[in-house]
């Protein structure tokens, strides 16, 4: 019953196979372009558990330089193969080695690529002029889909920001989970976001929402982040991993191209309620209203404020959120390869 034949068939040419097989048409035409490594490409090829990572927490997410490294390990060490995504000097690449991560960061010059920006640097390599883009949640969805990963594990989505029914400021991560079958582990959204509108989008654009109960039983709300409770109810919940990884594949089997987001909420010792981030929060979300940072700046200018106002706390828990959600991933990668091999 669960047998599954599309990307992960074994094959003598596991990347052409690969390639050739699991993208869906639309996407054929940046085939030719992507640099998948080796060890991903295999890793795919014979369904060993892939965990694709963004780079736009790397280049833009204000938390060091040793992440992509911190991250790639504890993929490892819970038995999947790291695919970290990002366009180095115009190449668009599925596992990007941890030092050009380095190299990206400490240029300075990284661009904050969603799907709109990837034929920019792309064609702009083509052309000689060379440029970095650390890859936003649906640039990462784009790229992983494209490859044929089907979990990727992150921090925050983006998503309707506060005032958006005006500034029509509505994520990208929003609409590429509605066209793009990946599976993304993150802790929700922030607070300094608008909930309510996000899920609301979510559920037009078609995507299944759902966050993990951890042992709650009766409401589960969707997580904040930072907060474990939103005081907004998660559409759905999923006990276990073994769960999220048969939601993932019956998607996959019933042909239904959209994403799929599972809500990992933080660790409840690290947890940092919404009122403790509210003053902070407001003071960032007016700051960047007033300067003008607006469109795709505004996200990385409110994290960098917050944690020049809030401090360690809020990193750790930022870390640790993280860590969280990738090893969440992990786990549901390794049982998806169980349940297809
Ligand atoms: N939220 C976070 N940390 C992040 C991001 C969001 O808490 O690093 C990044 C992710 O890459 C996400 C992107 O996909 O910001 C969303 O940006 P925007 O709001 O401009 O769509
Ligand atoms: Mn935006």
């Amino acid at each position: 019953l669960l047998r599954c034949s599309s990307a992960v068939s074994r094959t003598a040419h596991p990347q052409r196979r690969l390639l050739s097989s699991s993208a869906p048409s639309s996407l054929a035409g940046i085939r030719e372009l992507l640099k998948v490594s080796d060890e991903v490409a295999h890793a795919i090829a014979n369904n060993k558990p892939v965990v694709a990572l963004e780079s736009t927490i790397y280049t833009h997410g204000a938390l060091g330089n040793d992440l992509a490294r911190e991250h790639s390990e504890l993929v490892r060490s819970h038995g999947g193969v790291p695919a970290i995504i990002a366009i180095v000097d115009g190449v668009p690449k599925v596992g990007a080695t941890t030092d050009e991560i380095v190299q990206m960061i400490e240029s300075g010059t990284a661009a904050k690529a969603s799907r709109r920006d990837i034929a920019y640097l792309v064609g702009m390599g083509l052309a000689g002029r060379k440029m970095h883009g650390g890859t936003t949640i649906s640039g990462t969805m784009l790229l992983a889909r494209l490859a044929g990963i089907r979990v990727f594990g992150t921090g925050g989505l983006g998503g309707v920001h506060r005032g958006g029914e005006d500034s029509m400021d509505v994520s990208a991560d929003l609409t590429e989970l509605g066209r793009t079958r990946v599976a993304v582990i993150s802790s929700g959204c922030k607070g300094f976001l608008d909930i309510p509108r996000t899920l609301e989008f979510l559920e037009t654009q078609g995507c299944f929402v759902s966050t993990f109960a951890d042992g709650r039983s009766g409401n589960v709300d969707f997580p904040a982040f930072w907060a474990r409770d939103s005081g907004i109810k998660s559409p759905s919940v999923v006990n276990n991993e073994k769960e999220a990884a048969a939601i993932i594949l019956a998607q996959e089997k019933l042909g239904i191209e959209s994403g799929l987001l599972f809500a990992n909420p933080i660790p409840e010792e690290f947890g940092i309620p919404a009122p403790e981030m509210q003053a902070a929060i407001e003071l960032a979300v007016s700051e960047a209203t007033e300067k003008g940072f607006t469109g795709s700046a505004n996200t990385p200018y409110i994290l960098n404020r917050l944690k020049q106002i809030t401090g360690e706390k809020a990193v750790v828990a930022n870390k640790v959120l993280v860590r969280g959600n990738i090893t969440r991933a992990t786990n549901i990668a390794v049982e998806l390869s169980r349940l297809i091999s």
